[in-house]
């Protein structure tokens, strides 16, 4: 107990994508025990690990905030909720309140509750939308972009990842006790959930679609090319930083990345397993300009020499022992 209040480990936005794999990982280890927030409910599936409580609601409610921290001190805080970025570009307002006032309360509430003996740990999963390419030749030329280049962002989703980034960089170097840590994650697909409102989504969408034997509808170009990364390695990559002894770390925001694929040849892979798969490509202009601007490749070196950052998949396992057996099983038994 601390000030008669229970240390936890703190989710914003468990019911997402990230939030259920991350919430089944912790559910493996010791720790302290979770309490979640998001605005909808939690699906509660492998919770083993004791998990005290559900506050659904906004994270933007000052009177959620209150009742949390009456009863718990979270002591280490993965901070999930946002809105995706295509999404993001059709409500900037609501993006912003969101994505960087709801992100900046939470650094403030984390920095308050921060001491230097009692520090919180606050884990941000930032994305490739912090790069902006100024072209598409200038992404084809460009090498794996590494962490301090091309931080020009194309997109409000992306500007407002950069500036959590950096506000949590600051207010960690006022030395109040707040130890911040960001990955940047690059397009994630998993085999059991699928994701709303992102631009890299083409890809798992593509891939549970044929899963389940329907056509699919692409909304990017045969050649767009990102970074992607298994839901599992992602979530291994948080939890290494998360939980990496602070004197090993070198940055703040750390590139986490994948097997570097166009749409064109996620397809080609795919309908090896899916012969009957049927793509057409129906261009939005708007996500596909967003693709553009983001980097085709990633360097973790520093992730990999920091906390160990080892994805377990490369662009062939990603498919024949990650994805494929995976959707199988969830669709046809
Ligand atoms: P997701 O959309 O599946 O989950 C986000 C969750 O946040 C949702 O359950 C949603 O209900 C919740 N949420 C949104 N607004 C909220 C609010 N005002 N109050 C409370 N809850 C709210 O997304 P995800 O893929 O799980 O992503 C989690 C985090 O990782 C996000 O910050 C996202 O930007 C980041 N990220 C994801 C990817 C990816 O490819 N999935 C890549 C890079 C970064
Ligand atoms: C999105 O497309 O918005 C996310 C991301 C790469 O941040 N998947």
């Amino acid at each position: 107990m601390s000030g008669g209040r229970v240390p936890v480990t703190l989710i914003t936005g468990a019911s997402g994508e990230i939030g259920q794999a991350l919430l089944r990982r912790l559910a493996q280890r010791p720790g302290d025990p979770i309490v979640t927030v998001d605005l909808r409910p939690l699906s509660t599936g492998a919770l083993k690990r004791p998990h005290r409580e559900h506050f659904q609601g906004d994270i933007l409610d000052a009177a959620l905030w209150e009742r949390l921290l009456r009863q718990y001190r979270p002591a280490l805080i993965f901070h999930l909720a946002a809105i995706l970025s295509t999404h993001a570009e059709s409500v900037p307002v609501l993006a912003h309140r969101v994505n960087a006032d709801g992100a900046a309360r939470l650094l403030a509430m984390a920095a308050d509750l921060a001491t230097p003996d009692e520090p919180v740990r606050f884990v941000f999963p930032s994305s490739i939308a912090v790069y902006g390419l100024p072209s598409q030749e200038a992404k084809e030329a460009a090498a794996p972009v590494s962490e301090d280049e091309h931080l020009d962002p194309a997109t409000l989703y992306g500007a407002q990842k950069l500036y959590v980034e950096r506000l949590g960089a600051t207010v960690e170097r006022l030395g109040g006790g707040l130890d911040f840590r960001a990955v940047r994650l690059p397009g994630l697909i998993s085999s059991d959930t699928l994701p709303q409102g992102g631009t890299s989504d083409w890809a798992p969408e593509l891939i549970h679609a044929a899963a389940r034997g329907e056509p699919y509808s692409c909304f990017v170009n045969p050649g767009a090319r990102l970074p992607f990364c298994a839901m599992p390695d992602a979530v291994g990559g948080v939890l290494s930083l998360a939980f990496r002894e602070k004197a090993s770390l070198t940055r703040t925001a750390y590139n986490l990345g994948g097997p570097s694929l166009s749409a064109a040849e996620i397809i080609a892979r795919v309908a090896r397993d899916f012969p009957d798969l049927e793509v057409r490509f129906q261009l939005d202009r708007g996500r596909d300009r967003i693709v553009a601007s983001w980097p085709a490749a990633v360097d973790h070196t520093a992730a990999r020499r920091d906390f160990g950052f080892a994805p377990e998949h490369d662009e062939e396992t990603l498919f024949s022992r990650y994805l494929i057996p995976g959707i199988r099983r969830r669709y046809q038994g």
